[in-house]
């Protein structure tokens, strides 16, 4: 999954295309990578963003989408409330992708129900002006049980709202109301995901976490000198059985994954 930021502020691209052809080059580029899907968003979720208009969402994805659908993309679009989902799938959308999972606005769950759609639902549990108050797991099993248990959740609420279970994909949410040791527990424990029985998409790209382990005295790693530890994550992540990887540079993630699906058939055929 290729993302297609259209926001001014985006932690790692932010304002970059911010146009709709700015946004739809863009698309067309990481489908020539090797994309399966585009992401579009107009929302930034980093840590302390402030949420645009609806109508400012609206008019940063609507013209993408519909460009992209129409030239043959899989299109995703990344929002958090029903009306931005229920005019992207009128657009040719046909993934809604909520980093909430259904909580900043429960009425997104009957938009996915309506429309034959996957409904991707991430692990969340503020908005980003409040989130990192939010990281704490102090339960039995920490925060690999709280996510899977609050994933459950979400799926449930999803599917009591009239989604098809087999349209339901989960996310752990790489931080989102997560520190760094957080976000590492999570990727050693994916098969607690996976126990959901449910596709499994993992948002690594870029993020602050990647940052941290590859920075040094002058601080964190720029964002944009993450990639190389990212292809390395989205290989294990595939090996793992993933269904999903969201990045930002896809040509090298899409490589990747050619090489863990060649290299897993080689290896199921000696067994
Ligand atoms: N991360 C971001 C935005 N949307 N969606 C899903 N499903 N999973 C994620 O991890 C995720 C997401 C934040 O990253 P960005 O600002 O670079 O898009």
């Amino acid at each position: 999954m290729g993302i297609v930021n259209v926001t001014p502020d985006s932690f790692s691209d932010g304002g970059r295309f911010m146009t709709s052809d700015a946004a739809i080059g863009h698309g067309r580029e990481l489908m020539a990578q090797g994309a399966d899907i585009l992401d579009i968003g107009g929302e930034s979720t980093r840590p302390g963003a402030t949420r645009p208009l609806v109508s400012e969402e609206l008019d940063r994805v609507v013209p993408v989408i519909r460009a992209l659908s129409a030239e043959g993309a899989t299109v995703s679009v990344d929002t958090m409330r029903a009306e931005v989902a229920e005019a992207a799938v009128r657009a040719g959308a046909r993934v809604i992708n909520d980093v909430s999972g259904g909580l900043a606005d429960p009425a997104i769950l009957r938009v996915a129900a309506e429309h034959d759609v996957l409904f991707v639902a991430m692990h969340w549990r503020a908005h980003s002006t409040e989130m990192q108050q939010h990281a704490v797991y102090d339960g039995p099993g920490g925060v690999v049980t709280a996510v899977r248990d609050e994933l459950s959740a979400r799926v449930d609420d999803a599917v009591a709202a009239g989604v098809d279970l087999e349209r339901i994909v989960v996310d752990p949410g790489l931080g989102f109301a997560k520190s760094s040791d957080h976000n590492w527990e999570l990727l050693q424990h994916l098969d607690a995901i996976e126990e959901l029985g449910r596709p499994v998409l993992v948002g690594s790209s870029r993020k602050s976490f990647l940052g941290t382990l590859l920075g040094g005295p002058q601080g964190p790693r720029p964002v944009d000198e993450r990639e190389h530890a990212n292809v390395a994550l989205t290989t294990i992540v595939a090996l793992q059985g993933s269904w999903c990887v969201r990045v930002h540079d896809v040509r090298a993630s899409a490589d990747a994954v050619r090489v863990v699906e060649r290299f897993g058939r080689a290896s199921g055929e000696r067994r």
